[in-house]
């Protein structure tokens, strides 16, 4: 089987439809040197502004992946997509119904070889995603190994996305977390503004995220993620 091109990626910058962004900025984020752009948001993402943001980064060589957040906004020609699930909730609408909702009109159309599904495990309560699909964010070093268990071995999902949106998160707990993961590719989210805290993502997961710096006048730090990212060796890759 052919591998995955996300399975490369260790910085990723993510882009919301539904934020203005300038052809200035973009065009730094683009050229940055990062892996590739996940476009991708909670709220507001609808087919026209997704077209519209994947039109103005296919400017540019970078990869571009689709995180398909709704049904409506899932638009042809990205080279990747990813199929979130959440999996610390309990509303099983977020684990899989909405998704076999979008399956019943979509299955035959979806370009599977294009298309992973995500493990998410959302752990900031202050994340918009986690009062949307009311996540138990509060889990401890246990309750979060037991979730990996069942994402990486019993459900061999590709992708486990550890998402702290907004904040930054618990390294120690990523950490962990990470170690546990045998087959999935692990992503982390959250917080990253500055080399410091890449650096201390990057050691610990396989795929580093960097979203709401490039949005709140810190595109400098955010650009330097990128670099901080590649130089530092992910301790998964040598367990
Ligand atoms: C959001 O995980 C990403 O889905 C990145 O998080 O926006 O906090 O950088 P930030």
């Amino acid at each position: 089987m052919q591998s995955a091109i996300y399975e490369t990626w260790r910085h990723v910058f993510k882009l919301d439809p539904d934020r203005e962004i300038s052809d200035e900025v973009l065009e730094a984020v683009c050229m940055s040197g990062t892996d590739a752009i996940i476009v991708g948001g909670t709220t507001g993402v609808t087919y026209d502004n997704t077209v519209d943001l994947m039109s103005r980064i296919r400017r540019y060589e970078v990869p571009c992946a689709l995180e398909v957040s709704n049904e409506e906004s899932a638009v042809p020609g990205f080279d990747y997509y990813f199929i979130p699930m959440v999996l610390n909730t309990d509303r099983a609408e977020w684990l899989s119904g909405h998704q076999v909702e979008a399956l019943r009109k979509l299955g035959a159309f979806i370009p599977w070889d294009q298309t992973a599904a995500e493990g998410y495990l959302i752990l900031n309560p202050d994340a918009k995603a986690a009062k949307l699909t009311g996540a138990k964010t509060d889990l401890d070093a246990e309750s979060l190994a037991a979730h990996l268990y069942m994402a990486d071995r019993l459900m061999r999902l590709p992708i486990v996305y550890l998402e702290y949106s907004g904040t930054y998160g618990d390294m120690q707990l990523v950490k962990r977390a990470g170690k546990l993961a045998t087959g999935a590719r692990v992503f982390y989210g959250g917080g990253i503004d500055s080399v410091d805290k890449a650096r201390q993502a990057a050691e610990s997961v396989h795929t580093v995220i960097v979203g709401n710096a490039l949005y709140d006048h810190r595109l400098e730090a955010a650009l330097s993620t990128v670099q901080a990212v590649k130089e530092t060796v992910c301790s998964l890759l040598d367990s």
